[in-house]
């Protein structure tokens, strides 16, 4: 299959290319390095020193272990590039994780924001009328997140709902209540999605992902230069990423609020399984297919005490320590969400464990000194 990853350069985007590439695919890259430029506009750095994307490929490339990838630089919001990408490859599939990824960052005010919506829903907007155009078979597969549900007091279906009003019922996208103006653009996202399989019979399917903890796959690890870009900055680092920073130089675990606040996870291992389940089970003509992507739920707290637990078994000394909530989120609340879709396609989830986290955490000493810790405390609050 012919496959492009728009956002190659990412935490996700490249260990996907490694692992399709691997698969036989024939996989082509774009990015436009807009994350590695926020990086360095606010001074925050990945764990490890990230390869150019021009000598990860060169490296992969000369592994011989897949397919070769192949790079272009640019952006979708330059709606020419795309247009000429598409009409030169005619992927079969497009996996689009080519956006802002940071809830923080789109808070930090009206810049942030206006640039995470334009660059993602505008992005989205031009790939679609790219495929329109270029590639209409093309099956689209979009990383979106479990945050453009929110935390509803009812039970989270996958995309969709059958609503019953006044006697009538239909089924409608399931309602959203974003969690910040990051999560707002995928909301906005989905709605573009839906429409374009309905109106113009696109092929579509919405990747709605919890929170994604994890170093390693097993094609990172074959070169060091072709380690992904693990953050655990107050930006772009997730929480358990962060936690394990956090808990390796023995600094306390900062959980927002009393941590009772629940989510969705997986591993970044499970993000390659269940993209790969995506691909073998595509939308069918006309079809917005939504699936939730996670493995497991936990509360904040919860993973604040497995992360201090499996530290202290190496001898480490870690505490966990509450702060006020930068974020605006329920303390409490109500949260069944569903991923009955990859389960039923196979998804053989893993489980988030001691053993799992020490291996993190060692690997972590061994990059300590690379660990800036003005970087660690939250910055950015959803209301100033
Ligand atoms: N949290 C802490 N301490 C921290 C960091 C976070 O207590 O040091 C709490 C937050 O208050 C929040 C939860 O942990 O309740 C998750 O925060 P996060 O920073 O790990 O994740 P989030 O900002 O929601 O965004 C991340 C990715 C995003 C993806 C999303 C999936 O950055 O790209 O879409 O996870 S989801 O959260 O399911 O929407």
């Amino acid at each position: 299959m012919k496959i492009l990853i728009i956002g190659g350069d990412g935490y996700l985007g490249w260990p996907t290319a490694m692992h399709l590439s691997k698969k036989k695919h024939q996989v082509y890259l774009i990015d436009d390095f807009s994350k590695r430029s926020i990086e360095n506009q606010n001074s925050v750095t990945p764990l490890e020193n990230i390869e150019t994307m021009e000598n990860r490929v060169k490296i992969w490339n000369s592994l011989k272990r897949g397919k070769k990838v192949k790079f272009s630089f640019g952006s979708l919001i330059n709606h020419r590039f795309i247009y000429e990408e598409l009409k030169k490859i005619k992927p079969d599939h497009i996996i689009h994780y080519g956006e802002q990824p940071s809830a923080p960052y789109s808070m930090a005010g009206r810049t942030e924001a206006v640039f995470t919506q334009s660059n993602n829903i505008i992005g989205s907007l031009n790939l679609l009328f790219g495929i329109k155009k270029y590639c209409p078979n093309a099956h689209l597969i979009k990383l979106g997140t479990m945050g453009v549900y929110g935390t509803p007091n009812i039970d989270i279906e996958e995309g969709f709902i059958k609503i019953k009003h006044k006697n009538r019922t239909d089924i409608m996208q399931f309602p959203m209540k974003p969690l910040s103006y990051y999560h707002c653009s995928k909301a906005a996202d989905s709605v573009n999605l839906y429409f374009a399989s309905r109106v113009w019979g696109l092929r579509a399917t919405d990747l709605n992902q919890g929170v994604v903890y994890g170093i390693d796959t097993p094609e990172t690890i074959l070169d060091k230069s072709l380690n992904t870009s693990f953050h655990y900055d107050h930006i772009f680092g997730t929480v358990i990423n962060r936690f394990m920073v956090q808990a390796a130089i023995e600094k306390p675990m900062l959980v927002y609020g009393k941590g009772n606040q629940t989510r969705t996870f997986l591993n970044i291992n499970d993000t390659l399984q269940c993209v790969e389940l995506a691909i073998k089970n595509p939308a069918r003509k006309s079809e917005y297919k939504v699936r939730n992507q996670f493995t497991e739920v936990f509360t904040i707290k919860q993973l604040a005490t497995l992360v201090r637990d499996s530290a202290k078994k190496l001898g480490l000394s870690t505490n966990i320590k509450y702060i006020n909530n930068p974020r605006k989120e329920l303390a409490k609340h109500y949260f069944n969400p569903s991923n009955k879709s990859f389960l039923k396609l196979g998804l053989r989830p893993r489980k988030l464990n001691t053993t799992f986290v020490q291996n993190n955490i060692n690997k972590i000493l061994t990059k300590k000194d690379n660990i800036d810790l003005q970087t660690i405390s939250p910055k950015i609050k959803w209301s100033k």
